[in-house]
């Protein structure tokens, strides 16, 4: 998998050569490449942003540069990529559209600050590749590059060969539509906490009703909406 980010803060991204994800890319997994928008600016202070049209608070990025480095990484014509441009307003990002990025050959992030990327540059891209405004959830965060990290972190993980044992990604949150069973490990007693005793049954039977359990009464508790559908 080939991953392309643009964004003003690349170095942001170097914490990607570390971790699971960096020994990915060192065994020629994915691909990673952090572009700096400024690269792609042409005036002496190097301008990213500039005042809304319409009127209002705060700074919108310009196209111009948006354009010329997106074309730079997805070349003149129809491109197989997939344009994910982080933003508050996009679709809720989930494990369902993890799965979704895991399985493309090609991701290019567009990683907006202040008050996002002139609508155009979506707007444009949607005429030549596929497009999608993704949201990490409800809140707002500066800038696109931590949920930008977040959604490589879920998607590259799924790619196979990544997760050194691939049954370590059934049994987690959300990938069956639930909130995952607690663990435990030794010693069998900390602090005068005792481990389910089932756990230590080699009731295998047991052991797995137990946790299907756990997994509904947590998710009824803390997150009934996940229950609904
Ligand atoms: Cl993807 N970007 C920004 N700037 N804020 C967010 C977000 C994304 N998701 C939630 N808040």
């Amino acid at each position: 998998m080939r991953i392309d980010i643009v964004t003003i803060f690349p170095e942001f991204f170097s914490v990607l050569d570390i971790s699971l994800l960096g020994k990915a890319r060192q065994a020629g997994i994915i691909d990673v490449v952090a572009h700096d928008l400024r690269a792609f600016t042409h005036d002496r202070h190097r301008t990213v942003d500039d005042t809304p049209y319409g009127g209002g608070a705060g700074m919108v990025m310009k196209p111009e540069p948006w354009g010329e480095a997106i074309d730079s990484i997805v070349g003149p014509a129809a491109s197989e990529a997939l344009l994910v441009v982080p933003s508050p307003a996009g679709e809720p990002f989930t494990q369902a559209v993890a799965r979704e990025l895991g399985a493309e050959q090609h991701l290019v992030f567009a990683c907006g600050r202040y008050e996002g990327i002139d609508q155009r540059v979506s707007d444009h891209y949607a005429t030549r590749m596929r497009v999608r405004a993704i949201s990490l959830g409800d809140y707002v965060l500066n800038g696109g590059e931590v949920a930008v990290m977040a959604m490589i972190e879920a998607a590259g993980r799924l790619v196979p060969g990544v997760v050194g044992n691939p049954e370590s990604l059934v049994e987690e949150s959300h990938e069956d539509g639930l909130l995952e069973y607690p663990s435990y490990t030794k010693p069998s007693v900390w602090r005068d906490l005792e481990v389910p005793p089932v756990l230590l049954s080699g009731n295998h039977g047991a052991v797995a009703a137990w946790r299907r359990e756990q997994q509904l009464e947590r998710t009824r508790r803390v997150r009934p909406e996940l229950l609904d559908g």
